[in-house]
């Protein structure tokens, strides 16, 4: 049986509220530990090919990290994940505008965005015992410009075959765009041990959607070539040939619809961890992490340069609202948007 999970005081806001923290721990060495502030993922240990287990996400040990400016740790990005093109669209007849806070775009729901707010606390008693943590929050009509009285809710998981299981659930009572999405930076030697050039990746995408200079997304979708990784590449040889050393948003292959697919699997070869990753969702955001510079210090108290640790965003396609074609991210009274991505760790 797993630990009962129980809140832990993290620390205060500037204005009082109490962010918790909550230790989630499965019985095969993974384990998680998940604050209210953001969702976020402060801490991910996972064992080795020797049963030893490291923190293998970027992250800080304290609240004070995370209240100043970083580039989403281990946090639920939304209302919409990803890059609504110039912060506008029309819904319905009528025009919107956002905050472009990626100038010229709108980036991970905006300026104080899904990640930056406090969410409700509930841990789940499963009948399998797995350590479930359920996170909830009213992002109430006119948050950051969206429409909708949106509730939201996130369940993190750790289960006895190592996963961290990501379940999210959304309904609203206007049309909105509704696009979540969890955003650690992983890096499988350790974080703050070394760069994840020496990591192997694979993405399970023959399509990627081209982004411009400011990462916006195009509207077209076009087969892979130098950025093809359906076959494991090592990420020091590939990444020098991405767009800017970024990463691109790949359409996920999938003979169906709907369901849980493959979306990439990630390799330490030193370590021998290995994280597969499955979705139900349409699209994956590999991001390289070359926008950590080097001025924010991490838990090991050495400071994160780029690829430090690189993002796997599982997603919708987020420009939908504009580009329906590519994928609808529109939610409706009365439609409940339910997706799952897990993060399966095991060692060669
Ligand atoms: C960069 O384009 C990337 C995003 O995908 C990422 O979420 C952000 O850095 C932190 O803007």
């Amino acid at each position: 049986m797993a630990e009962p999970i129980k809140a832990e005081i993290f620390g205060s806001l500037p204005g009082g509220d109490v962010v918790e923290a909550f230790d989630l721990k499965g019985p095969a060495g993974l384990s998680a530990r998940v604050i209210t502030l953001g969702g976020i993922v402060t801490h991910l240990r996972a064992p080795d090919r020797r049963g030893d287990a490291a923190d293998v996400v970027l992250g800080f040990n304290n609240l004070a990290g995370y209240l100043a400016p970083h580039p989403y740790f281990g946090a639920i990005a939304g209302r919409v994940a990803g890059r609504i093109s110039q912060g506008r669209f029309q819904l319905d007849g009528r025009e919107y505008s956002l905050a472009c806070n990626d100038p010229p775009n709108h980036l991970h729901g905006g300026d104080r965005g899904f990640d930056k707010r406090l969410w409700n606390s509930e841990p789940l008693d499963r009948a399998d015992g797995a350590a479930s943590l359920r996170l909830s929050r009213l992002s109430a009509d006119g948050e950051e410009g969206y429409p909708g009285n949106l509730r939201v809710s996130v369940i993190y998981t750790v289960t006895a075959a190592n996963e961290l299981v990501i379940e999210t659930e959304a309904t609203t009572d206007r049309p909105t765009p509704v696009n979540l999405t969890h955003h650690s930076y992983f890096n499988l030697a350790g974080e703050g041990s070394c760069s994840v050039e020496s990591h192997q990746l694979q993405v399970f995408a023959g399509s990627y959607a081209p982004a411009d200079a400011a990462s916006g997304l195009t509207g077209r979708r076009e087969p892979v070539t130098d950025n093809d990784l359906r076959t494991p590449k090592r990420l020091g040889d590939v990444i020098p040939n991405l767009r800017g050393r970024h990463g691109d948003l790949y359409f996920i292959d999938r003979a169906a619809p709907a369901g849980l697919v493959d979306v990439a699997r990630l390799v330490d070869p030193a370590s021998g961890r290995a994280m597969t990753v499955r979705s139900t969702e349409t699209c994956v955001q590999f991001y390289t992490g070359v926008g950590l510079d080097g001025t924010l210090v991490g838990k090991s108290g050495r400071k994160y340069g780029p690829f430090a640790g690189l993002c796997l965003e599982c997603e919708g396609f987020p420009d939908g609202v504009n580009r329906p074609e590519l994928g609808n991210i529109v939610l409706r009274p009365g439609e409940v948007s339910r997706h799952t991505t897990v993060y399966a760790f095991s060692t060669l």
